[in-house]
C-alpha cells in the first residue's frame, strides 16, 4: 500500500521533470523565431505608445496657448445709417450668454480718422488688453490697419455692412429732421426743417449734395488722405482692395439675415444662436427713420447722374457679389443642404515610422 504510493509520487516527479527538460529544449530550439517577434512588436508598440505619449505632451501646452477663440478680437467700424445700431444691439443681447465682451469706440467729436497718438494708443491697447477677450469692437471709425502699427501678429477680424448709397444719403437726411424710434426725445441738428429730399434736391441744397454720400468708400478706404476727397478712383480701388483683403465679412444692409446667418456658421464664438434670436426679436426693424419719404424718379434720375453716386453704388455692388459668393461657397454645387468641408490626407512621411527611425 505505503510501496505502491511511494511508486506513483516517483514516476510523478519524474514525469514532471521530464517535462521540465522538455519544455526548456522545445523553448530554445524551435519557438525562439515566433517569440522574439512578438517581443520586437511588443517594443515596437511601446515606443510609439511613447511617442505619442510625448507628442500629447508636447502639443498640450501649445493648444492652451493657441486657443484662436479665445483671443479673438472682432472689429464692426459701422458706417453711419446702414442699419448698424440693429447689428450692434444684437451682439450686446448675445455677450453674456455667449461670454464676450462688447465694446464701443467713442471717440472726441465722432470723428471718423483717428489722430496719430491715437491710432498707436489703440492698436496697443486691443492687443494687450487681454481681460477683454473675446472681444467685440464698434465704432464710427475708417478702417485702420493694425500690421502697420507695428503689431502684425494680433490682427482683429474686421467686420462691416453697407447701403444701398442713395437710401443710406435719403435715410441720412430724414434722419437730421426727426430723429428715429431708437432715442425719440434726441433733438437732431436740422430738427424743425420740413424740406423733403426731393425738394431739397430740385432746389440744389447742400445737405443733399452727392458729395454726401461719400462715405461707405472711405471707411473702407481708411486713414489716408486720398480716401475723403469725394471722386477719387484711387480711394475707390483702396477701398475694395481693403474690402477683400482686410475684412473678414462684409454684408450688406438690405440682406442682414443672411449676414447674420453666415457669421453664426463662421464665427459661432460670438454668433451661436444669433439667426434665431434676431428672428424672434424682429431687431431687423428695430431703428427705423421716422417720417421718411421715398424719392420721386426725377429725384433718383438725377443723383444717379452724379460720378459720386455711381462710385460708391461701384462698392455696393462689389461688396454684394462678394458677399454672395461667400455664400454661395458655404455649400456643395449639388446640394444645397451639404456644407462644404475638407480634411488633410496622404500625410507623408508617416509620423510612427519616422520615430522608430525606420524612414
Ligand atoms: C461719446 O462720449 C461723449 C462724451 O461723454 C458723449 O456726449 C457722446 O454721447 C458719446 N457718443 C455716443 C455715440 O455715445
Ligand atoms: C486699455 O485701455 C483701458 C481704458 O483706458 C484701460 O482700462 C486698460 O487697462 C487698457 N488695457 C491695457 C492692456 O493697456
Ligand atoms: C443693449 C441694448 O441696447 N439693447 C436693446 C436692444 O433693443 C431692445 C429693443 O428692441 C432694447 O430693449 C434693448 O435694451
Amino acid at each position: 500500500m505505503l510501496t505502491t504510493k511511494y511508486f506513483f509520487l516517483l514516476i510523478l516527479i519524474a514525469a514532471g521533470l521530464v517535462f521540465i527538460v522538455l519544455f526548456h529544449w522545445f523553448a530554445s530550439n524551435y519557438a525562439p523565431d515566433e517569440l522574439r517577434t512578438i517581443g520586437n512588436s511588443d517594443r515596437m508598440f511601446r515606443n510609439s505608445a511613447r511617442h505619442w505619449e510625448t507628442m500629447i505632451n508636447q502639443e498640450d501646452p501649445a493648444l492652451k496657448t493657441i486657443n484662436f477663440d479665445e483671443q479673438l478680437v472682432v472689429i464692426y467700424n459701422r458706417v453711419p445709417k446702414t442699419g448698424s445700431t440693429s447689428f450692434v444691439n444684437l451682439t450686446y443681447d448675445l455677450c453674456r450668454r455667449n461670454a464676450f465682451h462688447v465694446l464701443h469706440i467713442n471717440i472726441t467729436a465722432n470723428m471718423h480718422v483717428m489722430s496719430l497718438p491715437n491710432q498707436l494708443r489703440f492698436v496697443r491697447n486691443v492687443t494687450a488688453w487681454d481681460a477683454m477677450k473675446p472681444a467685440f469692437y464698434h465704432g464710427h471709425l475708417a478702417y485702420l490697419n493694425f500690421a502697420k502699427l507695428g503689431v502684425p501678429a494680433a490682427r482683429p477680424l474686421y467686420l462691416n455692412l453697407v447701403r444701398k448709397p442713395l437710401d443710406r444719403l435719403v435715410s441720412y437726411y430724414y434722419f437730421l429732421r426727426y430723429g428715429d424710434d431708437y432715442r425719440p426725445h434726441l433733438v437732431r441738428h436740422r430738427a424743425g426743417d420740413t424740406m423733403t429730399f426731393d425738394e431739397c434736391v430740385a432746389r440744389q441744397k447742400p445737405d443733399c449734395d452727392p458729395a454726401n454720400m461719400w462715405l461707405q468708400i472711405p471707411f473702407f478706404c481708411g486713414h489716408a488722405a486720398e480716401c475723403w476727397k469725394p471722386g477719387s478712383t484711387w480711394a475707390l480701388e483702396q477701398a475694395k482692395r481693403n474690402l477683400v483683403n482686410e475684412y473678414f465679412l462684409v454684408g450688406v444692409t438690405e440682406e442682414m439675415d443672411e449676414f447674420i446667418e453666415l457669421l453664426e456658421v463662421a464665427l459661432p464664438r460670438f454668433f451661436k444662436g444669433a439667426t434665431d434670436y434676431f428672428r424672434k426679436s424682429s431687431k431687423s426693424h428695430l431703428r427705423r427713420t421716422k417720417s421718411k419719404v421715398d424719392p420721386q424718379p426725377e429725384t433718383i434720375n438725377q443723383i444717379q447722374k452724379s460720378s459720386i453716386w455711381q462710385m460708391e453704388n461701384e462698392l455696393y455692388e462689389f461688396a454684394l457679389e462678394q458677399f454672395h459668393f461667400m455664400q454661395k461657397k458655404l455649400r456643395t454645387p449639388s446640394g444645397k443642404s451639404s456644407m462644404q468641408d475638407f480634411f488633410y490626407e496622404k500625410i507623408k512621411p508617416n509620423q510612427i515610422a519616422a520615430s522608430a527611425g525606420r524612414i
